[in-house]
């Protein structure tokens, strides 16, 4: 088995750090207002593992947090995805389903690399992300041109970025934490040059909107999953902005011409179906932003969690 029957491993993670806009700290305690957590625990019927807390990780911050090869906030980044790293690890390790509510998308190094670990420890296994997103967030700190890292998390996962001394990220070892190999991305429509060209050599198996377009997400879904292969342990990483900012207007970097919301929920839905579902973070959920979208987004951001879950009509 991937998971233990129903329990559900909930961590809430209000960190801002991985980028520049204030409030998407806010973004796990709208979620949770929203009822999200109620939801899943009365409808869908889980047992929650939840410490009732939205972490802020204040105590671990540093003092001071100068720019390192042009990275913003690095210190803070990378300690308290070490921290989120261990929190995941620990629930996973118990079997347990794991939701990371965000935050912003920085946050993922922590959670795949808590997953992967736990993983490979209880069951011998690798495992496979989709990643959705408009964005394809593998900037090395030397070819991101913003410096946020909300927009470096695969490169740090998967090697491409190598982290130094512990607190710069060093914690995460020489070994990737995710094979370039098993990672499928679901969304993308705004994708820097240089990113483009390590999504190119590396042969990284990327649905573009295009693709979306072209084949419809069904075969999208068929196609990504078959990449993957039947049984193999699934972290999804599902960043609010995949959505066109119709249905998720409330996010960092909205970018536009993106998914339904029904195309967002059905990848969740066909995630969920495989039972091979080990974790699912949602990002980038920032209610400060577009006020009179905020709802919108968070209702939205709700479906896709549920959608995962296992919350399907029939
Ligand atoms: B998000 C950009 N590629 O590196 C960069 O929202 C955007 O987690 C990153 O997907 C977007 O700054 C990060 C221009
Ligand atoms: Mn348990
Ligand atoms: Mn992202
Ligand atoms: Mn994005």
């Amino acid at each position: 088995f991937l998971c233990a029957g129903n329990e559900l491993g909930v961590v809430a993670v209000g960190f801002s750090g991985g980028q520049r806009k204030p409030g998407v700290d806010a973004g796990p305690t709208a979620l949770i207002q929203a009822g999200l957590l109620t939801q899943l625990k009365e409808d869908l019927g889980y047992t929650l593992h939840h410490d009732d807390e939205v972490h802020n990780y204040s105590s671990l911050m540093p003092q001071s947090d100068p720019d390192y090869r042009n990275m913003k906030n690095p210190l803070a980044v990378s300690v308290v995805t070490q921290r989120l790293a261990t929190q995941v690890y620990d629930h996973a390790k118990h079997g347990h389903l794991v939701l990371t509510l965000g935050g912003d998308h920085s946050i993922a190094i922590g959670t795949v690399a808590g997953t992967s670990r736990a993983i490979k420890e209880r069951l011998g296994r690798e495992i496979a992300v989709i990643w959705v997103d408009a964005h394809a967030d593998i900037n090395t700190p030397e070819t991101s041109v913003s410096g946020n890292i909300h927009g470096m998390p695969i490169a740090f996962l998967t090697g491409l970025a190598k982290g130094e001394k512990e607190e710069m990220f060093g914690w995460l070892g020489v070994e990737p934490k995710l094979s370039l190999k098993k990672l499928v991305y679901i969304g993308l429509r705004d994708v820097d040059k240089c990113e483009k060209k390590v999504l190119r050599d590396h042969g990284v198996r990327a649905f573009s909107m295009h693709d979306v377009d072209k084949y419809g997400i069904a075969r999208v879904m068929e196609m990504a999953l078959g990449h993957i292969g039947t049984d193999t342990p699934i972290h999804l990483s599902f960043d609010v902005d995949a959505l066109d900012p119709q249905w998720a207007p409330s996010t960092g970097t909205p970018v536009r011409g993106g998914l339904t919301l029904r195309e967002g929920d059905y990848i969740a839905e066909c995630v969920h179906e495989t039972g091979s579902l080990v974790a699912m973070d949602l990002v980038e959920v920032n209610p400060s932003l577009e006020a009179m979208g905020a709802q919108e987004t968070i209702r939205a951001g709700c479906s896709l969690v549920r959608c995962a879950l296992g919350d399907t009509l029939l």
